[in-house]
């Protein structure tokens, strides 16, 4: 593993592999970020000695392997913790993605928290794994969805976050950095606010662990996830934290072996945190790969590395902005790397196919936030997410592309 301590770009970027490809004959500059990462050497080769020397199923067996297999689980478990700064590594619970987390999180609201005409506060910026639970939720219990509006730049109505917040609402369900607009929500001040009329929240951190460090801690928040694809780790593997007395109060989200106490016919008693939430073998690989990923993403300078996605997102923000008929979506004053854009009349999707051919890899689609890009009245964005292994060549060729892309379809 590089260990840097001062920032250094073209040196990270020679720890990832796949950076030095070449994609339809040309260098890739990857920009799709937001969606997955890369992974670092470190990560592909943290898994590949886990398969070679260690597999073996964890908190079972009483041999070697299994032993090794069970202290890097475990130890991964701490690292985590750690890494987010929870107080406790047993309030970490390994989960598929942000995704499981939320739904894990609004089932045993379902189960324990909500009855008819309760209130769940969600924002209009969330990504669909932090709206359809909810909707299920509310479905299935008489509760009401409310949304808090956003302003025209993408930022949260503040006025309306707090007069949305009643006596009612149960949870509040916040995104931490919008994918799909790059805004930075004010988390802290939005929990602090929740938390004086009693109300937990839940934060959505896919998109600010890979940006940023987070402290929940400071911030606050009854519930955290994220996602261990989006912050250089494999794909199947994720984060929900929560505070020990939520978990502790919220019912088993799966069931099976190694979540018990005990099983008798007449009856079963479960563990407690985290093994609770933890049914069946788990992604043991992947926990291994994304403890390598924080591994990595500790030996950085992460103030150096954030420092770097900013000026590289002034950077394409100043020089997209320039081009005949482009909108940039997403202009709030506090945002993270990402850059969500439409030209004109041509559709996202063959912004992101013309981009493609000269190597630029980018998003395109609604991003699994209908109800945000119907709000600034499109259906679909091209999205250029940056990672502090871009460099500002990365940047030249998309605006080159998006140039040339331009004055093709006139
Ligand atoms: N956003 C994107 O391209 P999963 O799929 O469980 O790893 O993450 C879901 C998710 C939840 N919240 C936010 C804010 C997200 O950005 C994502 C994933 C990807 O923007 C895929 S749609």
């Amino acid at each position: 593993m590089t260990n840097i301590s001062t920032f250094d770009f073209a040196r990270v970027r020679a720890d990832f592999p796949i950076l030095s490809t070449t994609v339809r004959g040309k260098p890739l500059s990857y920009l799709d970020n937001g969606a997955t990462s890369q992974k670092p050497a470190s990560v592909i080769e943290a898994i590949d000695r886990y398969y070679r020397a260690e597999n073996s199923n964890i908190h079972r067996g009483v041999h070697y392997l299994s032993e090794q297999a069970t202290d890097a689980y475990e130890s991964a478990r701490a690292k985590v913790a750690h890494f987010i700064a929870a107080p406790e590594s047993d309030e970490i619970i390994f989960v598929r993605g942000a995704t499981e987390g939320i739904n894990l999180v609004a089932h045993g609201f379902i189960e324990t928290q909500l009855s008819e005409g309760d209130e769940i506060l969600i924002t209009h910026m969330e990504h669909h794994a932090n709206i359809v639970p909810w909707q299920i939720a509310a479905e299935k219990t008489g509760a009401v969805l409310k949304v808090v509006p956003v302003n025209d730049a993408g930022e949260l109505d503040l006025v309306a976050y707090s007069d949305l917040l009643s006596e009612r609402t149960k949870l509040v369900a916040l995104v931490h950095v919008s994918n799909a607009l790059g805004t930075i929500n004010p988390a802290k001040a939005l929990i602090a606010e929740a938390h004086a009329r009693d109300i937990p929240v839940l934060l959505d951190g896919c998109q600010s662990v890979p940006h940023m460090p987070v402290d929940v801690a400071d911030l606050d928040c009854d519930f955290f996830v994220f996602s261990g694809h989006k912050v250089f780790g494999p794909t199947g593997i994720g984060v929900l934290w929560g505070k020990r007395e939520w978990l502790e109060r919220l019912p088993p989200y799966q069931s099976g072996g190694d979540m018990i106490e005990r099983v008798d016919f007449e009856g079963t008693t479960y563990k407690g945190i985290p093994g609770k939430f933890e049914a069946g073998t788990p992604h043991i690989e992947g926990v291994i790969g994304l403890a390598a990923a924080i591994d990595y993403v500790n030996g950085l300078d992460r103030v150096g590395a954030l420092a770097h996605e900013h000026a590289l997102l002034l950077d394409a923000t100043e020089k997209l902005s320039a081009v005949d008929g482009l909108r940039i979506i997403g202009t709030a004053q506090h945002k993270a790397s990402i850059l969500s854009f439409v030209i004109n009349e041509i559709h996202p999707h063959d912004i992101g196919t013309f981009l493609d051919a000269d190597g630029v890899a980018v998003r395109a689609g609604h991003h699994c936030t209908q109800p945000l890009l119907k709000r600034f009245g499109v259906p679909a964005t091209a999205r250029a997410s940056f990672s502090f292994y871009n460099n500002f060549e990365d940047v030249d060729r998309l605006v080159a592309a998006v140039t040339k892309m331009q004055r093709f379809f006139g």
